[in-house]
């Protein structure tokens, strides 16, 4: 009985003192007792509304200088070591686009490092617009482009805040968008997409440069949006999708985060993973029912901030802020 007595009083003690600990460390994660820095969510938001008043990002374009000159500024304004690699890449329609990609560095000395990346140019052609009169549109590209480069500005901004424990790479690929459209596609234009990563992959803005492993944000700022799990991401990098999604459920984002097998994408992380040699996966949204398998904007004049919804930029910058600051160097 007494000693009833005592295990209850042990017990109600234990909860106590956990009930205290869940309040006073809310940012501290359970595993490792890393401070967690907030996501600003509308921070990210407001840079995405600044790339798209830009318009297009389309290469070769002035507001395509603009956005580049903004965004390598903006990494070197929250103290990111910043080199914009310069490139004329090759289209599969015979141009040559003066092409960038941003690249910005933290704890440079630091040997275990993360990168992180997205595309920051814009499809020159709605060319899955409900109406044929637009597929010469440039697109605004809110979601497919500025979503995922609008996250991770708001993550570097928190870098500079707070330092994390390893070195992160912050990598804005250009000429991701500028693929065939289905009607030119054939054999010989598999490789018309991701220009940026496949020059960068080949040649890296650092001789020998290497990363543990790699997460690409592509269309990431809808309403809704759902993230599977990603065909190429899971053959090349299953421990990080793992990483990435249970981190994404243990904040109470599986609404987001889905646990089940996505369609295979080319997208960048393709040859960061297979040229550059860096296990990567790409957290994506897609629609498995839809005609294009994406949502009902990709490729038309209706990629527009109406569509970038403030709680899936929550829930994909705060799993990341997580999955970085409880990486150990
Ligand atoms: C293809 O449609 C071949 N890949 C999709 C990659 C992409 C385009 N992501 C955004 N825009
Ligand atoms: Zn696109």
């Amino acid at each position: 009985m007494r000693n009833l007595l005592f295990l209850g009083l042990l017990m109600f003690l234990f909860s106590c003192s956990k009930v205290g600990k869940t309040n006073q460390t809310d940012n501290l994660d359970e595993k490792t007792d890393v401070e967690i820095p907030a996501f600003s969510v509308d921070s990210a938001f407001a840079f995405i509304q600044k790339q798209v008043d830009f318009g297009p990002r389309v290469p070769n374009t002035k507001a395509h200088q603009d956005c580049a000159n903004f965004l390598a500024e903006k990494l070197k304004s929250f103290q990111a070591e910043v080199i914009v690699q310069e490139a004329d890449l090759r289209t599969f329609d015979g141009k040559t686009l003066k092409a960038k990609n941003i690249i910005g560095s933290y704890n440079l000395e630091a040997k275990t490092r993360i990168l992180l990346f997205a595309h920051w140019d814009t499809r020159p052609w709605a060319d899955h617009d409900s109406d044929p009169k637009n597929y010469d549109t440039h697109i605004l590209g809110a979601n497919d482009g500025a979503s995922g480069v609008g996250v991770l500005l708001e993550v570097a901004r928190q870098f500079n805040l707070q330092k994390p424990e390893v070195g992160v790479d912050i990598i804005f690929f250009d000429a991701e968008d500028y693929g065939a459209p289905d009607k030119f596609a054939t054999e010989e234009t598999t490789h018309s997409w991701c220009l940026g990563s496949q020059y960068w992959a080949q040649n890296k803005h650092k001789p020998g440069y290497r990363a543990k492993y790699g997460i690409l944000l592509d269309m990431i700022g809808a309403g809704n949006a759902k993230f599977y799990r990603e065909q190429v991401s899971d053959y090349y990098a299953k421990y990080v999708v793992d990483k990435v999604w249970n981190q994404a459920e243990s904040l109470g984002f599986s609404a987001y985060f889905i646990n089940q097998t996505g369609g295979a994408i080319t997208d960048d992380h393709v040859y960061v993973n297979q040229i550059g040699g860096i296990p990567s996966i790409n957290i994506i949204h897609q629609e498995l029912n839809s005609e294009t398998g994406f949502g009902h904007y990709w490729h038309t004049v209706n990629d527009t901030m109406e569509n970038i919804d403030k709680n899936t930029l929550n829930a994909v910058g705060t799993t990341l802020l997580h999955v970085i600051y409880n990486e150990k160097p």
